[in-house]
């Protein structure tokens, strides 16, 4: 018999995180477990789909296919987490939206009736750093850190979507300036430094990534500088596309403004969990931090080894 685990949640995955940066998805689950959640999968479930994108062109087809997801947790019972900012936005703001507007909910379950499914509004969707600050809390994430950072300075980057509308979020009042990422960082004994515009845009969200690469690189090109200049030995995020943004569009930044940043950025991008799970004991490799590889177009992209040696010098 296994142990009855004291959280439950459906895991929503998104497509960035399974595509492109399975290293988040495989952290998250670790981290999860070691804290006694159950992950429970949300089978068939789709793209979220992406805020900047499909609400952008249409919201009711996009709120349609929100709460088409949302129903698969609903048949389970269980509370929605997700590691992306972009899902947490979609899943988030429709769940919202449906229960203040019956006409749209009306239209919505008149779509999902043909596939038979039908949206209560019965779970809430979460973002991970959600269910840790808020379902177990900072004193709770104490009790299982084990090996402390003495010397890491750290970069905090929240994103858009985790606080922003900020009448769809459940930060209490914290939507300009916040600090629970920062707080969850340093349970694990890392500095998390102030820098310039820290609560600015990567540059990917959007769709700004996919129409303008220059537009969305020159944002992380600034985000970067301001980084930098502050001294971060790493970047810490909670999503997936910014994850990619400033991974990726390190490269990118490193091309296309090379005369504009001197020296080439090489700051490790490190997601929460990654973090979270070093300190609390977990297997580098159970996280997904991997040496450098030498494939190409695989991520990550901008070498962590750097971050890795600082691990086996400050945790052992
Ligand atoms: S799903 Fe499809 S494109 Fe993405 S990762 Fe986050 S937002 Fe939702
Ligand atoms: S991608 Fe993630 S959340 Fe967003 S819209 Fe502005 S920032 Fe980066
Ligand atoms: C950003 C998602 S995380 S989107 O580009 O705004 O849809």
């Amino acid at each position: 018999m296994s142990e009855e685990k004291k959280f439950r949640y459906g895991f929503f995955l998104g497509c960035v995180a399974p595509n492109r940066y399975p290293m988040i998805e495989t952290s998250i689950r670790a981290v999860f477990d070691h804290l006694g959640a159950e992950i429970l999968e949300l089978e068939g479930a789709s793209c979220c789909p992406a805020p900047g994108v499909f609400r952008a062109f249409h919201i009711p087809t996009w709120l349609v296919i929100a709460a088409r997801n949302l129903t698969i947790a609903e048949e389970l019972g269980v509370d929605v987490i997700t590691g992306c900012n972009g899902c947490y936005g979609t899943l988030r703001d429709a769940w919202y939206e449906l229960q203040h507007e019956p006409e749209m909910k009306k239209m919505v379950n008149e779509h999902l009736a043909k596939v038979g499914r039908k949206f209560k509004g019965s779970i809430e969707p979460k973002h991970v750093v959600q269910a840790l600050y808020l379902d177990m809390g900072i004193d709770y994430l104490k009790g299982f850190v084990k090996h402390k950072f003495k010397d890491l300075k750290v970069a905090v980057h929240y994103g858009c979507h985790i606080v922003k509308p900020s009448d769809k979020r459940p930060w209490d009042g914290e939507y300009e300036c916040p600090t629970f990422l920062d707080e969850i960082v340093e349970i694990t004994g890392a500095k998390s430094i102030d820098y310039k515009d820290k609560f600015m845009c990567c540059g990917a969200g959007g769709a700004v990534r996919t129409a303008v690469k220059e537009v969305s690189a020159d944002f992380s090109r600034e985000k970067l500088t301001n980084i930098r200049d502050a001294g971060a030995d790493i970047i810490i995020d909670c999503c997936p596309f910014c994850h990619l943004q400033l991974d990726l569009g390190q490269m990118e930044a490193n091309s296309i403004y090379k005369d504009m940043i001197g020296e080439p950025f090489k700051i490790p991008v490190i997601y929460l969990t990654q973090l979270l799970g070093l300190s609390f004991g977990i297997d580098p490799n159970l996280l997904g931090l991997i040496k450098n590889h030498d494939l190409k177009n695989v991520s990550p992209f901008i070498p962590v080894e750097p971050f890795l040696a600082k691990v086996k010098e400050e945790l052992t």
